[in-house]
Parts: structure tokens; C-alpha cells; sequence
């Protein structure tokens, strides 16, 4: 009789069997950081799409301890994590801490607390999970939201007024804001790039003092597209210029990743999803947002020498 050989399982610090949806991106995300951040790592969550996700009671994905408490919380939380560990001697290279939250966790309810938090200068990795939206409680917008987007509460409509484009409001500058605290290590990055997400956290913990990543994860039901697109379009976002790639240090802007020299139209980016569709119909008020939207690509692409 021939003896077969179970492969043996890698065991996950995010484990398989959660509830995420299929081609979930904050999902995939979230693994990365957590490989990257190791073992020895203690977690404050925010509530959202991926505490509910991983958490349903009795059960947990997490192979590492693993805190939620309220949706605004998870600062404020990690900022207890780290002080207890402090004051018994538990340095941040031996334990580390990581606060991790959903855009509208960070930009918006939470905000307050990660301001006091990087204020305090304490020494907590932040990794916000941005899929420009309240996604969990139903695709609400939050100030992460993109120009044009459609939401539940901007929804897209057929007539002339501005409201029918979905969202008119620009996508907030937390990485600006973050710059605004002094903080030693910022960094921007999407899904499309699970090895810069890696090389970020590690940066991130070897520096010390607070740290944000920013992280744009796409979300299958909220942006409407098929659940094998997730990385191509985390890709496409940077590739277009809309979502670049950076990395600060002690303040300065010290990397980018270069769009491609034929730089893909945001058109490319925009007809791949749902939420935007609206703005690809043959009206002027849709065709002028297309403008106005390549127009925020070709001012990142300056701005940030993306060429
Ligand atoms: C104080 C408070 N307000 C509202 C809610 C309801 N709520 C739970 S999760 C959520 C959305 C979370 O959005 P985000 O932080 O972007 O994470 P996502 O689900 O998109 O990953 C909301 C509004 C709550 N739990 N607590
Ligand atoms: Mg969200």
C-alpha cells in the first residue's frame, strides 16, 4: 500500500476560516502585516469589517493576543498595551505593539486617540486598512472616500446636480497629518504590493517611537468588482498615480515607487469597479469628473516625483 505524506500546514498568525468575503483585501493585507510584525506581537483592534471578520465569539484567527474594544478605541487601547509592558521591562524590540483599524476608525472616530498616541511618542506600529469606506456597517462614506465614489450615503444619481456623481468631497491627507505629528516613519502602500507591505512593517518596527502605515485594501462588495481583481486593482491605483507608494523617514519623503512611463489612464483604473460607474456614461457632468480625477493622478505624480 502506498503511504502518503500530509504536507505539513504553515501555521498562520492569521489564520484561515475566517469570515472575510472571497478576494477580501484587508484580509490579505492584514496577513502580511501580521507575518511581518512576528510572533511576538500583541494586537488592539478597531471594530470593522476585519475585527468582526476574525473574531466571532468563541472563535479567534489570531495566533497572537489579540484586543478589541469599542470602534474608536484601538489607540488608545495599544497605548495601555505598551505602557504595561513598559513598566515591566518588556522593550518594544522583545514585544511589539500593533494598533490596526479601518479608514473610518482612523480618519474619522478614532482619529483623537492616534493623535494623542503619536503626541505621546509611544512606540505602537499604526497600520490603517483603507478601503474608503464604513464597509462593515454598509458601505457609508467616511472622509477616506474618493471624489466620485458611490456610497450609501452619496449615492450616485441620473440628474445634472453635482450630488449625482456620488461622493464630492476629497479624499482627507492623513499621511500629511501624521507628517504633522513628527512622526520617525509614515508609509503609504496598497495591496497590489505585498512585499513592499512587508518591507514597510519591518521599517516600521525598527524604528522607534509611533508609526503609521496606510495601506489601500479593495473591497469586493463595497467597489463592486470580482473577487480575483483584488491585487490588480490595489496595482492599478498605485500604477495610475492615485494611491502612490511612499515612505517617509524622520520627515523626509525617502522612497516612492516610479509610475510606469505609460502611465495608465485613471479611466483604466475607474471602469474596473462598481462604485464608478456612473462616471463613465456619456454626459458632461460624468466626463468632467474623469477630468478632475486624472487631474488629482497628475498632481500626485508631480508632487510626489512619481516619473
Ligand atoms: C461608536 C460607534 N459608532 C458606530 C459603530 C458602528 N460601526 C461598527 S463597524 C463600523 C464601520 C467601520 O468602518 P471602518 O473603520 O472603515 O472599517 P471597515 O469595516 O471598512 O473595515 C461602524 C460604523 C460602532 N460600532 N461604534
Ligand atoms: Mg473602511
Amino acid at each position: 500500500m502506498p503511504t502518503t505524506t500530509k504536507p505539513k500546514s504553515k501555521k498562520h498568525l492569521l489564520a484561515s476560516g475566517h469570515r472575510a468575503c472571497a478576494g477580501c483585501g484587508q484580509l490579505i493585507a492584514a496577513r502580511t502585516v501580521i507575518e511581518a510584525m512576528g510572533p511576538n506581537t500583541v494586537i488592539a483592534n478597531g471594530t470593522g469589517c476585519l475585527e468582526v471578520t476574525t473574531s466571532p465569539y468563541p472563535e479567534s484567527s489570531w495566533g497572537v493576543p489579540w484586543i478589541h474594544s469599542l470602534f474608536e478605541n484601538a489607540a488608545a487601547v495599544a497605548s495601555g498595551v505598551r505602557a504595561a509592558l513598559d513598566s515591566k521591562g518588556v522593550k518594544g524590540k522583545k514585544t511589539r505593539v500593533l494598533a490596526q483599524g479601518g479608514d473610518g476608525g482612523t480618519f474619522d472616530i478614532g482619529f483623537g486617540l492616534i493623535s494623542g498616541m503619536w503626541e505621546r511618542g509611544e512606540d505602537i506600529t499604526y497600520v490603517c486598512y483603507d478601503n474608503e469606506a464604513y464597509a462593515n456597517t454598509g458601505m457609508q462614506a467616511s472622509t477616506a472616500t474618493p471624489w466620485g465614489s458611490s456610497t450609501t450615503t452619496t449615492p450616485s444619481g441620473s440628474g445634472k446636480s453635482i450630488d449625482a456623481i456620488g461622493s464630492h468631497l476629497r479624499k482627507k491627507d492623513i499621511v500629511a497629518i501624521a507628517l504633522a505629528h513628527r512622526l520617525n516613519y509614515v508609509a503609504q502602500t496598497t495591496v497590489g504590493y505585498l512585499e513592499d507591505i512587508k518591507a514597510k512593517v519591518k521599517k516600521a518596527i525598527e524604528t522607534p517611537g509611533p508609526s503609521y502605515i496606510q495601506i489601500m485594501v479593495p473591497c469586493v462588495p463595497g467597489w463592486k468588482f470580482p473577487p480575483d481583481q483584488t491585487l490588480q486593482i490595489g496595482k492599478l491605483a498605485a500604477q495610475t498615480g492615485l494611491y502612490p507608494l511612499l515612505e517617509y523617514e524622520n520627515g523626509e519623503l525617502t522612497n516612492v515607487m516610479k509610475v510606469p512611463t505609460k502611465t495608465p489612464k485613471v479611466d483604466n483604473y475607474l471602469k474596473a469597479q462598481g462604485r464608478f460607474k456612473h462616471l463613465l456614461e456619456n454626459n458632461k457632468l460624468a466626463k468632467e469628473q474623469i477630468k478632475y480625477i486624472q487631474q488629482i493622478a497628475n498632481d500626485n505624480i508631480k508632487k510626489y516625483g512619481l516619473k
